[in-house]
């Protein structure tokens, strides 16, 4: 039995939450308190950041190295395109998932000039919206659900308001139709 050490407030998590219901793996759940964090959790991940998967003795942080491993453990349903130039597209957005990230949380922060990054960032996933239905491709995948958690929070916990980005909008309309992102719209609604 998987055991995923999670936080309900947390995106990167919920990466892995997304994931898991994706590929309908059981597994079980410890929820972590960030606010005041076990010392044991440093023995599973050495930043004591969530989400750390574990599997008996095995133990694995980092969302995206999660997201990557679930996929290749689980292989149905595939989550990442066939065509290694596809697969390759969509680890770069992946990748550069810190460029999006990064004037979200100073937009959090209330950093001044973080509210015109943070637009610019959704302004580049709608522009790739509008050419491809999915971020992943032309398919539902791995950059989908490592960039949805943030847009979810950015709506409902930010107040940004999406629907200056209509293909975004269109794309979170899609996914929410997902169970398993359904899901965690209401992990959100309930923070
Ligand atoms: N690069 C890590 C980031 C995980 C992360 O930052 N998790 C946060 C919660 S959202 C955390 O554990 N923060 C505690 C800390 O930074 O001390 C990943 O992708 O898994």
């Amino acid at each position: 039995m998987l055991t995923l050490y999670d936080a309900a407030r947390c995106p990167y998590c919920a990466r892995a939450r997304i994931m898991l219901a994706e590929k309908q793996i059981e597994f079980e759940t410890t929820e972590i308190d960030l606010t005041d964090r076990p010392a044991w959790i440093y023995e599973k991940n050495s930043t004591g950041r969530v989400p750390v998967l574990e599997e008996e003795a095995w133990v694995l942080p980092e969302s995206s190295v999660i997201l990557e491993y679930l996929d290749e453990r689980y292989p149905e349903p595939p989550l990442l395109p066939a065509d290694p130039g596809d697969r390759a597209l969509a680890r770069v957005l992946i990748f550069r998932h810190e460029d999006f990230t990064k004037p979200y949380y100073a937009l959090r922060r209330e950093e001044d000039g973080a509210a015109d990054a943070f637009d610019r960032e959704l302004a580049k996933l709608d522009d790739l919206l509008e050419r491809q239905q999915w971020l992943t491709g032309a398919a539902f995948g791995l950059a989908d659900i490592a960039y949805v958690p943030w847009i979810l929070r950015a709506r409902d916990m930010l107040g940004i308001d999406l629907d200056r980005f209509s293909a975004l909008v269109d794309w979170l309309e899609r996914i929410l139709e997902r169970p398993s992102v359904a899901v965690e719209a209401q992990v959100v609604a309930a923070l």
